[in-house]
């Protein structure tokens, strides 16, 4: 291995040799890399020590990126189907172009904009210029039906923070510098690096407030995160009860901050009269937690001026996801603790212009098949069949899929492979042939970001340390490889339509018209081109974050405790019976969501299996390392499973992602399962409030293999 000496000199361009400062674009801890360039090939990948937010933090996925950016399984020409699914022959850029063009347009003319719909994956949010550019793309053609993973992932925050707020797009975030004790439900940040709140160092962050306080850990599974810290073991989906029974403590106890409420807030009666209806022993056994622990959470939380509530995924895709949200946010409300040091605070604004009190975001468009509300942006995933398929006024005739893998991360499994097959015309732009767009008509090759220039702007509303850095990219793309906004406007030329610049370039504009900015050289801050000149990224100064209020955007400035939707979701709260057991889903360290399985050094280590408490096994005669059929009604898979007393009893866990047949062979020779085929779809997988796909927590029944059904799984 070469060793890095930090010998940047400023302005290398794409490809020269020496070390590029740049960052990681993978999660959303964005950490700082080092990036050794010989002879135009990037040849080794190392923390960048000198980064100030990240300060020399990285995991392996990121040192070890370059293999994707060569892998030889990597679509680096355009791509043309010509037979099944994943047949595919390399085309020119021009002949690819003009027969999406001309093959889009008939669809747009003959059906209009609502025929085309857009998938748009994870990666594409950390990317400057394809984000702005896609949208962009999509608003020229009138397509407002955005598909992507907001359904399998925000939408229910989001929702329950437009309740409470009066914005989709305004969420709080745990001050964690200055916090003394953490509530976390369903997240596991030492492994996932921190979701909707950006840090890298989270764990330098969460071993600190465990040092001054407590950090409580609420999971079905005994996680990486919940092993270190304070673990509460409750039921999987049992949230709801939870949080109704401390939020029962606190207003029986007369715990929360009443000059707040009176202040602040609106729908205290309400919702305090419905709280009251709900008795803590039976929410406590709905929970599946003893009743003194979570009245001692309460009062605990109550009691320490710098306390938050924080949830991610583990209560953003159950049955009363939104609910679960929406009581998570009154309890920092109701304890007092937003905008509070230590407590939630708003993410700061960076961009001139973006001060201004943003609104809605909530039902901006709604689902033509089920009528469910889009949330920013985002349609419910579970609606996408029936909208590919059913006949009528704005059925989906053709996609456009930016990154995204959607037969291995949304619902759907056969229902849309199915609906795939039946479009008239499906481009992809991504970096491999995936089990998704094995079914498309072109697939066209795009950069990694290591060879695209970049700034976090993902991040700018998550982090709790505001940091800045531009990124030239590292190397000219492999192949034949095109930015992405490069070919929306090639697109966009032969549609007839207006073209649009490049997204950076507008955005170092907004940038120092924000509050970091120099104003366009009226004052001292920052541009773009000054931020080049520091390669390791800086921090900034932003307006203090602890006056939330001004931030309100309802009418009457005031946070709501009751919305008419929350009311509805009450009435619709009913406790899951059964002693099924439920499937939820565990992240490892060095995977990520579904693409990254084609690294050998990611994946030798990693074993896609079930975990199962050894209790459940033991009542259904299975052993340790078998091979069982999982299944959620008609739908099965086989999977391995492996015993673990860190499962709760009554809940398993499957990695998403795995059981891959596209053109990754490494990957495809991981066996594993593809556990997203099993989630239903349709009317009634959706939450109803906020689209959210219903994949976390659904009775699933496990069985033997038949002698004869017995695979061999990799070891
Ligand atoms: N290494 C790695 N990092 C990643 C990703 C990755 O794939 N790999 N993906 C990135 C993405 S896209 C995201 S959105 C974030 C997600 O970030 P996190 O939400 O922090 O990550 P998860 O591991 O999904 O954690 C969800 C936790 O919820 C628990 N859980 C499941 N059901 C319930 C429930 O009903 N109640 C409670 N209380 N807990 C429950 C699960 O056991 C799990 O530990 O991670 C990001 N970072
Ligand atoms: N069962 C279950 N399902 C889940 C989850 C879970 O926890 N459990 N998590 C959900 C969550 S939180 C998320 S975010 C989704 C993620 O699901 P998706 O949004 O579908 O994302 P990925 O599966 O990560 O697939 C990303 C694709 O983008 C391509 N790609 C990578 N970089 C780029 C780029 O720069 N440009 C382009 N054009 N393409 C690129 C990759 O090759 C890959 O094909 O999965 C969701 N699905
Ligand atoms: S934690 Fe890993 S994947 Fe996430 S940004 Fe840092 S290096 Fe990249
Ligand atoms: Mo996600």
């Amino acid at each position: 291995m070469t060793i890095m000496t930090q010998d940047w000199t400023a302005g290398l361009a794409p490809g020269e040799d020496g070390v590029h400062y740049t960052f990681c674009r993978l999660c959303e801890a964005h950490c700082g890399l080092a990036a050794r360039v010989e002879a135009g090939r990037i040849v080794d990948v190392q923390p960048d020590k000198d980064n100030p937010h990240s300060q020399g933090h990285v995991c392996l996925k990121g040192i070890t990126f370059h293999n994707v950016t060569y892998d030889p399984d990597r679509i680096t020409r355009p791509m043309k189907r010509v037979g099944g699914p994943g047949e595919f022959a390399p085309v020119g850029w021009d002949e690819a172009l003009d027969d999406i063009a001309a093959r889009l347009g008939r669809v747009l003319d003959a059906h209009g904009p609502d025929a085309v719909a857009s998938y748009k994956g994870n990666p594409i949010a950390f990317g400057i210029d394809v984000s702005f550019s896609l949208k962009a793309f999509l608003r020229e053609l009138g397509v407002t039906k955005y598909y992507g993973a907001g359904s399998q992932d925000t939408n229910a925050r989001l929702t329950a923070c437009y309740f409470a707020f009066g914005s989709a797009v305004t969420y709080d975030i745990p001050d964690l510098p200055h916090c003394d004790m953490l509530v976390m439900f369903g997240a596991n940040p030492l492994v996932s690096n921190g979701s909707m709140v950006w840090s890298p160092r989270v764990r330098h962050d969460l071993d600190a407030i465990a040092e001054r306080g407590r950090v409580v850990v609420i999971d079905p599974r005994r996680t990486e995160t919940a092993r270190r810290y304070q673990h509460v073991a409750a039921r999987a989906n049992g949230d709801v009860w939870l949080l109704l029974g401390m939020l029962r403590t606190l207003i029986d106890e007369r715990l929360f901050d009443e000059a707040a409420v009176a202040a602040h807030m609106t729908g205290f009666a309400e919702l305090a009269r419905e709280i009251a209806r709900h008795d803590p022993a039976v929410c406590a056994e709905r929970a599946g937690v003893a009743p003194d622990v979570i009245a001692d959470l309460a009062r605990s939380f109550a009691a320490t001026p710098r306390a938050v509530a924080y949830g991610r995924l583990g209560v953003c895709r159950g049955p009363h996801a939104t609910l679960e949200n929406f009581l998570l946010v009154a309890l920092n409300l109701l304890g007092g603790k937003l905008g509070r040091q230590g407590g939630a605070i708003f993410s700061r604004p960076i961009l001139g212009g973006s001060q201004k009190v943003l609104t809605g975001g909530y039902g901006d468009t709604r689902s033509r098949i089920g009528d469910f509300p889009s949330v920013a942006q985002f349609m419910a995933s579970a609606m996408l069949p029936a909208d590919i398929m059913e006949p009528g006024e704005g059925q989906v005739r053709a996609m456009i899929l930016t990154g995204g893998n959607m037969v291995m991360s949304a619902p759907g499994g056969a229902a849309l492979v199915d609906a795939l097959q039946r479009l008239d015309l499906i481009v992809s732009l991504d970096l491999y042939q995936t089990e998704s767009n094995r079914y498309a008509d072109y697939i066209l090759p795009v950069p990694t970001f290591f060879e695209r220039d970049d700034y976090p702007m993902a991040g700018l509303g998550s982090m709790i340390r505001p940091f800045v850095q531009v990124t030239d990219a590292v190397v000219a793309p492999v192949g034949e490889a095109r930015a992405e906004w490069e070919i929306f406007n090639a697109l966009l030329e032969r549609l007839g339509k207006p073209t649009h610049g490049r997204p950076m370039e507008d955005l170092d504009k907004a940038f120092r018209l924000g509050p970091a900015g120099d104003a366009m050289g009226e004052r001292e801050g920052w541009s773009f081109d000054r931020l080049r000149e520091h390669p390791h990224g800086v921090m900034v100064d932003l307006p203090d974050p602890y006056d939330p209020w001004p931030r309100i955007a309802w009418p009457d400035g005031k946070a709501r405790l009751w919305h008419p939707a929350i009311a509805d979701e009450f009435a619709r709260l009913i406790p899951e019976g059964g002693d099924a057991l439920r499937l939820i889903t565990h992240r490892d360290i060095r995977s990520l969501n579904s693409w990254l399985h084609n690294v050998p050094r990611l994946v030798r280590s990693q074993h896609p299996d079930l975990l199962m408490n050894p209790a459940d096994a033991a009542r259904l005669g299975l052993d340790d390392g078998e091979t069982v059929r999982l299944s959620i009604a008609a739908a099965s898979v086989t999977v391995r499973i492996a015993l673990t007393d860190d499962m709760r009893p009554g809940t398993v866990s499957y990695p998403h992602g795995w059981g891959h047949h596209g053109g990754w062979q490494h990957a495809n020779a991981q066996g594993g399962s593809n556990i997203n085929w099993l989630l239903p779809v349709g009317e009634t997988a959706v939450e109803r409030v906020s689209g959210t796909t219903v994949m976390d927590g659904l009775a699933v029944t496990i069985e033997r293999l038949a002698d004869t059904d017995r695979i061999a799984l990799p070891a």
